[in-house]
């Protein structure tokens, strides 16, 4: 059948009003969409602009970025503006307006042919640099630091490898030496099962873990973390500073809650970090003494020492704490954000975590100890002492 040769013939009248209500509520939309858009882009001080590159491995997708952008705003000037041509040039003038349809282009040979080979020459263009970056950002760099980093739900732990590595193990908060590679071998393990530490695969349930995503905006490009595998991805900051990270993959109730801190030091200063993390805690000096030691021994005594290892403890009855199932506290209080970096570490917030981690952080894999029963109330204070002694 022919296309039926007048436009009212192909769908019925639309009314005036109805015509004015549409027109003023997209109208509305576009312009809340670029005030939402114009005011994202105003942010003062973000913390996370992958434009505000900090290093080679963010600055290589960004040079790419600055070669896609504009051709992609000229194509979608290009498109939109022979769209709007169209719907401005051929639109219906009034309800009575009959005129003819404007002239059909259906089945042109030499447009189809244009139109399927520019984009094709595009995107061979764009293929070029994009292949090349990444496979050089693929590479194992020379010299590269390399840290295992182990996403759980809904915290990263950190564990540097090598003999210059010397067994140190943090959590949320990744140092690194400043203008040196850092080589990622990234895990994904199961919240409830004990790390067994070292790159590869691992054994039972510790390799149940769920998807996550490593995020530095301003260090490098995003990277999936997927369970049973291990990801590998570079990073590297040139000058000193604090780089905030996320997970960037849904993983469960506490996603939005999981964050770390990359804190790039001098070289030097970075190993002293590096040589103190590798010893047992110094106890604080303005530390109080008997508290500390009623925390050290509540530690076991209130199940901590099943899910968490402290380099050096020794329990009442001479026990190790080693498992790794929740974080590192060798160093707790060198760190200063706690729980998956979204909160100040201090003693107020430590209080509040121990007193009930579902109430701090919904979805957490601690249990409340109180309500299982297995710490008293009046243990929350000799272990917020103790923990803010491991320095
Ligand atoms: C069943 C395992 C388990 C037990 C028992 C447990 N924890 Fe935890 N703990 C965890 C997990 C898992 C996390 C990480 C939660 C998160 O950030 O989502 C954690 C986090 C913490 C943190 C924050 C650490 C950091 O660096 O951010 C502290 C402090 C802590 N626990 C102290 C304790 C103390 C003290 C006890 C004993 C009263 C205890 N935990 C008992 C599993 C446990
Ligand atoms: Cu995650």
């Amino acid at each position: 059948m022919k296309a039926p040769a007048t436009r009212s013939a192909a769908r019925g009248p639309v009314t005036g009003p109805t015509r004015g209500r549409w027109r003023r509520g997209l109208l509305r939309a576009a312009v809340l969409g670029l005030l939402v858009s114009v005011l994202a882009a105003c942010a003062p001080d973000a913390p996370q602009d992958t434009f505000d590159t900090a290093g080679p491995f963010a600055e290589a997708p960004d040079q790419l970025w600055n070669i896609v952008f504009p051709i992609a705003v000229g194509v979608f000037i290009l498109v939109n503006g022979i769209l709007i041509f169209a719907i401005v040039r051929f639109r219906r003038r009034s309800d009575e307006d009959d005129s003819e349809l404007p002239r059909q282009v259906a089945g042109n040979t030499r447009l189809e042919i244009l139109w399927t080979l520019v984009p094709a020459v595009i995107l061979a263009v764009i293929a070029v640099p994009t292949i090349q970056t990444t496979f050089d950002l693929a590479a194992q760099p020379d010299d590269a630091l390399e840290v295992r980093v182990v996403a759980k739900q809904y915290w990263f732990e950190f564990e540097y490898l090598g003999d210059e590595g010397q067994d140190v193990v943090t959590s949320t908060q990744l140092h690194i030496p400043t203008e040196q590679p850092v080589y990622l071998h990234m895990e994904a393990l199961s919240a409830q099962q004990p790390d067994p530490g070292g790159v590869g695969p691992k054994e039972g349930g510790a390799a149940e873990g769920v998807l996550h995503s490593f995020w530095v905006p301003r260090l490098a490009g995003k990277q999936d973390i997927v369970p049973g595998q291990v990801r590998n991805m570079s990073i590297q900051a040139d000058e000193v500073g604090r780089y905030e990270g996320q997970c960037a993959q849904f993983c469960g109730l506490s996603h939005s809650r999981m964050r770390f801190q990359v804190i790039a030091q001098e070289p030097d200063e970075f190993q002293a970090w590096l040589d103190e993390q590798s010893e047992p805690a110094e106890p604080a000096d303005e530390a109080d003494e008997d508290l500390v030691a009623e925390g050290e021994q509540a530690f076991t005594e209130a199940a901590c020492i099943q899910c968490h290892a402290i380099e050096g403890y020794e329990g009442p009855d001479g026990q190790a704490a080693e498992v790794r199932i929740g974080p590192d506290l060798t160093h707790f209080a060198t760190r200063d954000t706690m729980a998956g970096g979204f909160r100040e570490s201090n003693r107020e917030n430590l209080r509040a975590w121990l007193e009930d981690p579902q109430e701090f952080k919904p979805g957490a894999q601690m249990p409340n100890l109180i309500e299982d029963e297995q710490m008293d109330p009046e243990q929350v204070e000799p272990l917020v002492e103790y923990l803010m002694s491991l320095e």
